[in-house]
């Protein structure tokens, strides 16, 4: 467990924080040899990464150190969908202590494990995420990520009372007792997934509570994409510092890797999850400053290690040093995922690039939808956008005005045009958790 906790408020560096400032070497010289472990337990205990490491006529002696990490297989979701559900754990259930799923898109959830240790390497990961966002004893935490199978509420959860801050675990939903709780709890930080938290301060406008008069000072948003004009919307509406966490279920949950106050990228932690970016259509591994897919391997996990998992998240490795001083390398924020583009008149279209040009144009709220249809075999794209209520009573001519100003941000963005509805306020469901921003009808 974490044998020295916050409790300077002054800020500064602190032990919870340590091995984010490991000296490089060091660093690598851990990773080796985290690495190597990892391998041989691999190897011994999970039939498919033996198979794996034999087909390519490889054992866990090749491998001498985090330099040859290239040459180990790759495993992707595939693999945790056909070994449902313990298929790929590497610890008996009676060393498990807990058990979370992530729902996917299609079918069968795909399930994770933990043993004692590594619940006690996220929650070191996650203090270490809110020490580097400035939360400290003496912080009250409203956490409203999802508790429960979801990884976020829970691994929050324990990272926050780590690192000494009160915690209020109330899960994501019921709104109004969220500003409720805010307001008369004289919350801090907030945890939520942006796009909730967008819900939360309408509806906080809606019962008459500024924002800016409560002691919020900090919000730690992550679990979806995000544009940087959200976050400026944000920060402008309610006079927070939003921060941007990044992490995944087949890899530990949130604690993957954090902004820090410098804003400039995740510091992903390293001495835990190896980060390599590849060519997402070759497989071959990519230099640092360069986009490509992100592929994690867990250092130091037990029940269920990952090695070169691909995530299908894209981002880059930031080359240069961090003002804050970790020595942690950052990736750049995650906005898009290889899975997620479609192509509309031949021009591979991104939803984040949609977010990104609405939130250019005043007169929007940002809730915003994508619909997918097919017509004649051609993939159509409408994009739904919520005006605020003045825009809404304006007369026809200021609609239309407005109708014109997105069209032409989006057409600017995208370099196609693409159907646009204005839509009342309201009309767009409000998200509780993950939003969903595409709606596909394509095969309807
Ligand atoms: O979303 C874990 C998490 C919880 C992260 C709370 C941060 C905060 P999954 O449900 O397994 O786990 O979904 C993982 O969500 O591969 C990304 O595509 C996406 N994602 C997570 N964080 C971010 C982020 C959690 N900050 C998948 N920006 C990942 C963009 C994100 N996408």
């Amino acid at each position: 467990m974490l044998k020295e906790r916050w409790n300077d408020r002054a800020g500064g560096f602190h032990p919870v924080s340590a091995p984010d400032f490991l000296p490089r070497p060091q660093l690598r010289e851990l990773q080796s040899r985290r690495l190597q472990a990892m391998v041989a337990r691999a190897w011994d205990k999970v039939a498919l990464f033996r198979e794996r490491l034999e087909a390519r006529a490889l054992t866990p002696d090749d491998i001498g150190g985090i330099g040859d990490i290239a040459a180990l297989p790759f495993t992707v979701k595939a693999d945790l969908r056909d070994t449902y559900p313990f298929g790929l754990f590497a610890s008996p259930m009676d060393e498990v202590v807990r058990l979370h799923a992530s729902s996917g898109t299609t079918g069968k959830p795909i399930v994770v494990a933990y043993t004692r240790e590594d619940v006690e390497v996220w929650t070191e990961a996650m203090a270490r995420t809110f020490a580097a966002c400035g939360l400290h004893r003496g912080d009250i935490l409203q956490n409203a990520f999802g508790y429960g199978l979801f990884t976020g509420g829970m691994g929050t959860h324990y990272g926050a009372e780590a690192i000494g801050a009160a915690v209020i675990p109330v899960s994501g939903g019921n709104t109004e007792r969220q500003i409720m709780l805010m307001r008369d709890f004289g919350v801090t930080a907030v945890c939520a997934t942006p796009s909730f938290f967008v819900h939360l301060v309408e509806k906080a406008a809606e019962m008459g509570v500024d924002l800016k008069s409560l002691p919020l000072r900090t919000g730690v948003f992550g679990a979806e994409p995000w544009s940087d004009g959200m976050r400026e919307r944000i920060e402008a509406e309610t006079g927070i510092e939003a921060f941007d966490i990044y992490g995944l279920s087949e890899i530990t949950g949130p604690g993957v890797a954090t902004e820090c106050t410098c804003h400039d990228g995740l510091h992903v932690f390293e001495d835990h999850f190896f980060p390599e970016i590849i060519d997402p259509a070759t497989g071959a591994a990519l230099p640092d400053g360069e986009e490509g897919e992100l592929v994690l391997t867990t250092l130091s996990k037990r029940a269920m290690p990952m090695i070169r998992y691909r995530t299908r998240d894209i981002t880059a490795i930031l080359t240069e040093p961090c003002g804050c001083g970790r020595t942690m390398r950052r990736i750049r924020r995650i906005s898009r995922r290889s899975d997620d583009m479609f192509i509309i008149r031949g021009v591979n279209v991104f939803p984040s690039q949609v977010e990104t040009a609405l939130l250019e144009v005043e007169g929007t709220v940002p809730h915003y939808q994508i619909v997918l249809t097919r017509d004649h075999g051609l993939d159509q794209m409408t994009v739904e956008v919520e005006v605020t209520p003045e825009v809404f009573s304006d007369t026809v001519r200021g609609m239309e005005e407005l109708r014109a100003r997105i069209g032409r941000a989006i057409e600017h963005v995208l370099g196609i045009r693409v159907g646009l509805r204005l839509v009342g306020p309201h009309s767009i469901p409000r998200s509780e958790g993950k939003a969903r921003r595409v709606i596909d009808k394509r095969h309807d």
